[in-house]
């Protein structure tokens, strides 16, 4: 029996980091899925027709027959199960370990590095804005998180581990808070964010990105 179509919720800016992880996740997948926004600008996400449906009154969510799911990471995991190896491109390591380590970065990406998440937004990311330098505290955060790269990342390794995983693009994303706004980083950190952000599924988000910003231009002028 085929699985009932999926629709992935967006933000309609495009700048969410979690909306993006859902969407590569299912364009790496390459099932065919509807995009709808949902404006947060407006707190769409909080009025009825979203809120009714939506556990965590968020986006990303996915929505696949009677199943509405939140929590970017959980949609990931759900495709990785639904859609597994070797007949879809795997999401996740193959290894245990390896599996574990995934999970364990992307979990660590959304619920610390709070100062760097502050002081570098998506917007430094994917529309260019440049901003002050780091705090004290968002310094010390940015320290951390080269420490941990360069011990999970070995010196010009395309990928976390053998081959892509959606911690990969997590990870770039991170990154490329620092690397985008001009902040030091080293070397290999730098090569690793912009490789990762060459992947066909990253490139087709970014383009998203890209549309939202004109529409919007062309709405204020
Ligand atoms: N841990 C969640 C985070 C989702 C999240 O923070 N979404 C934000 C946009 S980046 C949102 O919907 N904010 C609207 C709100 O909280 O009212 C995930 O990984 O999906």
């Amino acid at each position: 029996m085929s699985e009932p179509q999926i629709t992935l919720y967006v933000d309609a800016q495009f700048i969410s980091p979690y909306a993006m992880s859902a969407f590569v996740a299912l364009t790496e997948k390459k099932i065919p899925f509807t995009l709808h926004t949902v404006d947060l600008a407006t707190r769409e996400n909080r009025a009825p027709e979203y809120a009714g449906q939506s556990l965590t009154q968020r986006i990303p969510m996915l929505v696949q027959g009677d199943l509405r799911l939140s929590e970017s990471s959980a949609i990931a995991e759900y495709l990785e199960e639904c859609f597994p190896p070797p007949l879809h491109a795997a999401l996740y390591p193959s290894a245990l370990r390896q599996r574990a380590r995934a999970r364990e970065i992307q979990a660590w990406l959304r619920s610390d590095l709070l100062p760097v998440r502050q002081e570098r937004p998506t917007e430094v990311v994917f529309y260019a804005e440049s901003k002050p330098p780091l705090s004290a505290q968002a310094q010390n955060a940015a320290e951390k998180l080269i420490q941990a790269c360069n011990s999970l990342l070995e010196e010009g390794r395309e990928h976390l581990f053998n081959t892509w995983c959606i911690a990969d693009t997590d990870l770039a994303l991170m990154l490329n808070r620092l690397l985008r706004n001009g902040d030091p980083l080293p070397a290999k950190l730098a090569h690793y964010a912009q490789r990762q952000w060459q992947r066909p599924a990253v490139q087709q988000w970014l383009q998203l990105v890209q549309q939202a910003r004109q529409a919007a231009q062309g709405n204020n002028k």
